[in-house]
């Protein structure tokens, strides 16, 4: 297939979002403990007739750079709300983590927003987690002002792909995160470096010390999964449990 360029696809995302031709899917994140549900993760899915399927790492970065990403958080934050009240109906209450954008974060009247989505549609606002990428992308101070006002709203914190970027040790201790995910590359290589090993063990050990829940995502296999339970994570998530659906 010919490359598609960021203009043809940044016109065939304006349109899919408008005809809603997006969707999301869900993956479930279990606690190691005892197997329970203990969130999913909600995970955007563009399926284009012309092009294709689109991965959301492709995507976002066009939406982000050309004003888009707003309409797409808008949209994503609507269907996982909707997505809520169906399970809720169905007796599955579960808390759904949505991933944010850096720059969602960047309006003072975000977190406001957020919960009246939740308020609108009745879903509480506990059941609600915002999954953010490492790296500062804006003064610590005006994210340590945005993040505890979802806190004060019960909106729970994840910080995701922990332990790739320039992860600020900083940032994460004057952060009002609940939960770290540990980057799925550790996890990877979990059975044949020690050096893994020895950083999810770190970053479990941290994340406790902080009050905060050790969630690895990627697990793939039986052998990564018994491993990162001994090293200390409460949660995994990967296609070993279940590929998003
Ligand atoms: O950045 P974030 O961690 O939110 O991205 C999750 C991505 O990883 C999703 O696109 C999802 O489809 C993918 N994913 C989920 N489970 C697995 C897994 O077990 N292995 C791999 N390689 N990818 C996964
Ligand atoms: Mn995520």
């Amino acid at each position: 297939m010919t490359p598609v360029t960021d203009d043809k696809l940044l016109g065939a995302l304006g349109r899919a979002l408008h005809d809603q031709r997006l969707h999301m899917l869900y993956q479930p994140k279990v606690r190691l403990r005892d197997g329970s549900l203990a969130s999913v993760e909600a995970l955007m899915r563009w399926d284009d007739p012309d092009l294709g399927t689109v991965e959301p790492s492709r995507f976002i970065p066009i939406a982000e750079e050309h004003g888009l990403i707003d309409e797409l958080t808008h949209w994503g934050l609507r269907t996982i709300l909707r997505q809520w009240l169906d399970w809720c109906e169905e007796g599955i209450d579960t808390a759904i983590a949505f991933n944010i954008s850096a720059l969602s974060l960047q309006h003072l009247d975000f977190p406001d927003l957020v919960e009246r989505m939740c308020r609108g549609l009745e879903v509480p606002t506990d059941r609600l987690v915002l999954e953010l990428t490492e790296g500062a992308t804006q003064p610590l101070v005006k994210l340590m002002d945005t993040l505890t006002r979802f806190r004060i709203k019960g909106i729970g914190l994840a910080i995701d792909d922990f332990g790739t970027g320039y992860s600020s040790l900083m940032q994460l201790r004057q952060l009002p995160f609940t939960e770290l995910k540990v980057d799925q590359a550790f996890v990877a290589d979990v059975a044949r470096s020690r050096d893994s090993r020895l950083i999810i063990q770190a970053i479990a050990d941290l994340a406790h010390g902080l009050g905060l829940s050790a969630t690895a995502e990627g697990i793939e296999t039986l052998e990564q999964l018994r491993t990162i339970s001994e090293l200390g994570c409460d949660v995994g998530q990967g296609y070993l449990i279940s590929a998003p659906m």
